[in-house]
């Protein structure tokens, strides 16, 4: 899979991808990560980015024509599944939303600063818009990147099969039962009997229960689904 990613702050974004679960994708060549500084893209001398908004109002807006200019040297070099805009005013990531992605070959990312990019970017180019929660950030740089971990980590051969994504939470819209290791008793706190039982039928029966249990208390809106 390749991951093209258009930004404004590149060196905020470039850390994560050189530790742990994604640098090891990388280096096993199951993922390819680019990142385009869009300021190379800029208008005129200045590498002009950003502009006032029409009709008034505080906060700058990404023009189109740098935008483009960069979507647009892309395309001509491969054909893009997805084009995506990460943006606070998106539905909300989950888990169905990274499956699908780790299942694609090329995707743009692009992630937004000031007050978002001009309409007429998402009109044209934009495939999927992503938020990664209801709050905002300054800029999408870290959402793109917890975007990445998400879809990164479930590529086929990226995680050893001790760590099978089948078992996170939210693969199956339930939260993970409680887990234990030793000491088998700290301070009086003992671990749940049927964990130390090695009945393996009935230890998966908890470990259901439990979830469920958590689930209901927790994030019942999973359990609409
Ligand atoms: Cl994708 N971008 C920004 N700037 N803020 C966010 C977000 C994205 N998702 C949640 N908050």
């Amino acid at each position: 899979m390749r991951i093209d990613i258009i930004t404004v702050a590149p060196e905020l974004l470039r850390s994560p991808f050189e530790h742990s679960m994604m640098k090891r994708a990388i280096d096993k060549g199951l993922a390819e990560v680019h990142f385009h500084n869009l300021r190379d893209y800029g208008i005129g001398s200045y590498k002009k980015l950003d502009d006032m908004q029409f009709g008034g109002g505080a906060g700058m807006v990404l023009m189109i024509e740098p935008i483009a200019k960069c979507i647009e040297k892309l395309q001509a070099e491969r054909t893009y599944d997805e084009i995506i805009y990460m943006t606070p005013d998106a539905k909300t990531l989950n888990q169905a939303t990274a499956n699908s992605l780790s299942l694609k070959e090329n995707i743009i990312i692009l992630t937004g600063h000031y007050k978002g990019v001009d309409q007429r970017v998402r009109d044209k180019y934009i495939t999927k818009e992503i938020s990664i929660g209801d709050y905002v950030l300054t800029g999408g740089e870290l959402a793109a990147a917890i975007l990445c971990d998400a879809v990164i980590r479930l590529i086929p051969g990226v995680l050893g099969d001790e760590q099978s994504a089948l078992t996170d939470s939210f693969q199956d819209n339930l939260l993970s039962p409680p887990v234990y290791t030793r000491p088998s008793e700290y301070e009086g706190m003992k671990v749940p009997d049927i964990l130390l039982s090695g009945n393996f039928p009935k230890i998966e029966e908890w470990r259901n229960e439990k979830a469920y249990e958590r689930t209901q208390l927790i994030r019942p809106d999973l359990l609409d689904d």
